[in-house]
């Protein structure tokens, strides 16, 4: 997901430069908003984290990128790419290094297993919406 900062900050583009020239194929790609109960069903893990309300209301609050990328070892290559979740411990030339404005503004999200991949992925689209 590219995440409303990243939208509102004109990134999309540059962020998807930086997908492509890593080797990520894209599978499904669309453009929304996502209601705050939406935000809340994609972060439930977090429910008794003390900022999901803030996490909700944030990835609510704007227009947001969701997609399916597809690689050899995807997940780790990806959360490679994109860098820590604290964008000032994120390493030089990472997503978040470039773009991130802070923990919660954090530019991107990634999932973090191959099980929670497919699941994010079912959650944004349907089976006639990948190729
Ligand atoms: P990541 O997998 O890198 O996106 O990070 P997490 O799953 O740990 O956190 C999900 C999102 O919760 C982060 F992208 C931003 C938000 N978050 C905070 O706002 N504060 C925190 O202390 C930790 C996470």
């Amino acid at each position: 997901m590219i995440k409303p900062d990243a939208v509102e900050a004109n990134n999309i583009g540059p962020i998807l430069a930086m997908i492509n020239k890593a080797g990520f194929k894209i599978e499904a790609m669309k453009y929304m908003r996502l209601t705050k109960a939406q935000a809340g069903a994609f972060y439930a893990v977090h429910k008794e984290r003390p900022f999901y309300g803030e996490l909700t209301e944030y990835m609510s609050g704007g227009p947001i990128v969701a997609a399916i990328l597809s690689k050899d070892n995807a997940v780790a290559d990806y959360r490679q790419l994109i860098g820590a979740t604290d964008p000032t411990k994120a390493e030089e030339g990472t997503i978040r290094k470039v773009f991130a404005k802070s923990i919660a503004a954090n530019a991107v999200h990634g999932s973090d297993s191959d099980e929670n991949a497919n699941i994010e992925s079912n959650f944004f689209f349907s089976h006639l919406e990948r190729f």
